[in-house]
């Protein structure tokens, strides 16, 4: 997936017009816009900042944060996403990252580490031994990317809520972040964190997690869109300093929920 952005010429208002109504029009934004704005507010919005491209960035970074906390708010701990039969699995599983498949990261996964660090009493690193030897749980769900396609897959690993205890992770701290080992990141609220159905995956359909799709291991999230969801795994700290993402950072919205 590749972003790509308009230049706006300072002054130019119809351009920037196009611009904004371009940035609603993202599919990312669009599916959150959608439920926190109605049309009144949309030319409002649009309205206000048609002279000024920094104030548009804003005004919808700031509809994003405020949709942030509706999200959070409306998260429920123990509500489950669905799950499906292995009939419905998608063959074959669709393979998404910033770059294309043949650039994919080829981890070595007996010299592979997981680090912790902040708000975590035993940040001791972690082999893929010692995360294979933890008890494991599988889930069949669907993965939504905000690209426009969605497909339903079979993950198996350690529910992270079980691995954050066993290391003494604080808790109450608001943010899991998650350091890849190409150059991704991203982190999640708390709440997400501690859901029965998130996973330190580590296989895929009942074989060991390939590379495509985030070896040694993956944050699998049904309850988050698809680049909520970081693979390859190679650093997790828990924080209360919001530490956004690769995508948030250029405008997806960080609670991501789906
Ligand atoms: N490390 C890493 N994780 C990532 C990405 C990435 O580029 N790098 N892309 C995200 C996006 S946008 C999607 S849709 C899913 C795709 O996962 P899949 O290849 O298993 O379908 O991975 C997410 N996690
Ligand atoms: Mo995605």
């Amino acid at each position: 997936m590749k972003l790509k952005r308009e230049i706006i010429l300072p002054g130019d208002g119809d351009l920037m017009l196009t611009d904004a109504i371009k940035r609603l029009a993202q599919p990312s934004r669009r599916a959150f816009l959608q439920r926190s704005l109605t049309l009144g507010g949309l030319s409002l919005l649009t309205g206000c900042a048609t002279d000024d491209a920094d104030s548009i960035e804003q005004a919808l970074t700031s509809i994003s944060r405020l949709n942030d906390r509706a999200q959070a708010w409306l998260f429920d701990p123990n509500r489950l996403a669905p799950t499906y039969p292995a009939s419905l699995i998608t063959r074959p599983f669709p393979f998404n990252a910033y770059y294309e498949e043949d650039e994919v990261r080829e981890v070595d996964g007996s010299a592979w580490r997981l680090e912790l660090s902040g708000l975590i009493a035993d940040r001791k690193p972690w082999t893929l031994e010692q995360l294979r030897a933890m008890p494991q749980q599988s889930q069949i769900t669907r993965h939504i990317c905000v690209e426009g396609w969605s497909a339903i897959g079979h993950w198996g690993g350690v529910p992270f809520a079980q691995f954050l205890r066993r290391v003494g992770a604080d808790l109450s701290a608001k943010y899991v972040g998650f350091k890849c080992a190409d150059d991704y990141f991203t982190s999640i609220d708390m709440a997400t964190a501690l859901h029965p159905q998130t996973l330190m995956a580590l296989t895929y359909d009942g074989e060991t997690l390939p590379p495509r799709y985030g070896y040694p291991m993956k944050l699998r999230m049904p309850t988050k869109l698809g680049y909520k969801n970081p693979k390859h795994v190679q650093a997790i700290f828990v924080t209360n300093t919001y530490s956004g993402g690769y995508w948030e950072d250029q405008g997806y919205n960080w609670f991501g929920g789906s």
